[in-house]
């Protein structure tokens, strides 16, 4: 099932040319980095898992980079944050190092929680959390954004200006989504909800899911909340967006709700056949990829030559060929010490 058209987005304005002279070769080079890491992290990771060498879930963020490092290049780490289950790329953004997210995702006592979460519950001192329950970040994201409001009234110093919750497009008819709007918009929190509509919850297509599309326009309103919609595909636009509003937020301090348009190139998990899209469809769904179309505009400005592009790839996956190596050598946590930080009897 393709894409249901005609559901009309309107997309925030942007001029990725005036953009390109805003941000400048070497800013521009970095953001590509970034996108470059999570590509390599997720396609290495996922052939490891294959081999047998990890275990668990396994959600794969192939497709959707531009989104959260545009929001991250944007906002800058230091603000709440939180996600579903899709969370390697948030967590390397957030400063998570390769070693610790892949030795996780290995189990090891060197993982990002210490080998017990696994590729679901990765966690920064910013990232609330990767949540396996659809939805169950969205009260957390909202909480985030309370504190933010209520150390503020108490002149109490903090460097958070907003919480930004991301959610799949299969969280908006979970309970928690309203509740939480709801409560936001009642008490100016300046929370960022960031619907990442990739089409797909699971098997199910939104238009099966979900009763209005664009999912933003329609339901912000009915908070009296602000809606923006942004191509997910396109750093520059989700830039544009995300600026924007950041900006309003920390003026307003109230609750601003996105919707960014967006393709998982993989399987829901890596046990999906995937057999809800037909291959047609995928390569359709991949024509428009994020890495290549930042690539094709710096380009175009003359910013970076292929050679330039391959040698930055390249780079990036030397430095996750080592994150598998020390996850690899890494020790297996003790048993003893596995009730340790467990906070429910
Ligand atoms: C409360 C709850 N219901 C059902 C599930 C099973 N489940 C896991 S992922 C998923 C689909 C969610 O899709 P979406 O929110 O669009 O996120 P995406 O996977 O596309 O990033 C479902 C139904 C769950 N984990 N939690």
């Amino acid at each position: 099932m393709k894409r249901q058209v005609p559901v009309k987005y309107h997309f925030y304005p942007s001029d990725s040319g005036q953009l390109i002279a805003q941000l400048g070769k070497e800013h521009l080079l970095e953001c590509l980095k970034k996108m470059l890491l999570i590509r390599n992290f997720e396609i290495r990771a996922e052939s490891a898992y294959l081999q047998g060498k990890i275990g668990g879930f396994f959600h794969s963020y192939m497709g959707q980079e531009a989104v959260q490092t545009a929001a991250t290049v944007v906002m800058g780490q230091d603000q709440w944050w939180s996600t579903s289950y899709r969370c390697h790329a948030l967590a390397l953004l957030l400063g998570a190092t390769p070693n610790e997210l892949m030795a996780e995702l290995f189990g090891r006592a060197t993982g990002n929680a210490l080998g017990r979460g696994g590729s679901m519950h990765f966690f920064t001192d910013r990232l609330l959390g990767g949540f396996g329950i659809v939805g169950g970040q969205i009260p957390i994201g909202t909480g985030a954004a309370f504190t933010v409001k209520y150390l503020k009234s108490l002149n109490k110093p903090q460097s958070r200006e907003v919480s930004v919750c991301f959610l799949g497009d299969g969280a908006v008819a979970q309970g928690a989504f309203h509740e939480s709007l709801n409560i936001a918009a009642l008490w100016n929190l300046p929370c960022i909800y960031v619907i990442e509509n990739n089409c797909w919850g699971m098997g199910t297509h939104v238009s099966r899911a979900i009763s209005v599309e664009p999912i933003a326009e329609n339901k912000g309103s009915s908070f009296g909340i602000k809606d923006y919609t942004f191509d997910g595909m396109d750093f520059f636009n989700c830039y544009a967006g995300f600026k924007h509003v950041y900006e309003e937020v920390k003026k307003t301090s109230r609750p601003v709700l996105v919707e960014v348009i967006t393709e998982r190139f993989k399987g829901h998990s890596i046990s999906d056949p995937g057999l809800y899209r037909t291959k047609d469809e995928l390569k359709c769904s991949m024509e428009r990829d994020p890495l290549v179309i930042l690539f094709k505009n710096m380009a175009n400005a003359g910013l970076i030559t292929e050679e330039t592009y391959h040698a930055m790839d390249k780079e990036q996956k030397e430095i996750v060929l080592a994150a598998l190596k020390f996850a690899e050598e890494s020790p297996w946590p003790d048993p003893i010490v596995l009730g340790e930080d467990v906070f429910a009897p």
